[in-house]
């Protein structure tokens, strides 16, 4: 996913197996809070921190892995 801030953010057409997060260099992923409904849609989504004090939010998804993520700096 180009140009996402890893000030913080959210996204809600996150497509799984296409999408990736990238993070800027140094900055890692704390903890990774999922199938909470964050916009009570009804729909699990998922919210990442960010070691900068960031976060995102993935709508409408709640099953992502370390892959989607982890290789990406
Ligand atoms: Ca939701």
């Amino acid at each position: 996913m180009e140009g996402l801030s890893t000030r913080g953010g959210r996204i809600n057409d996150f497509k799984m197996g296409i999408d990736d997060i990238r993070l800027e260099a140094g900055v890692t992923l704390l903890f990774t809070n999922v199938k909470k409904d964050l916009d009570s849609d009804g729909q699990a989504d998922t919210k990442l921190l960010l070691s900068n004090g960031g976060s995102v939010e993935i709508l409408g998804i709640d099953n992502l892995t370390e892959a989607d993520w982890a290789l990406i700096a």
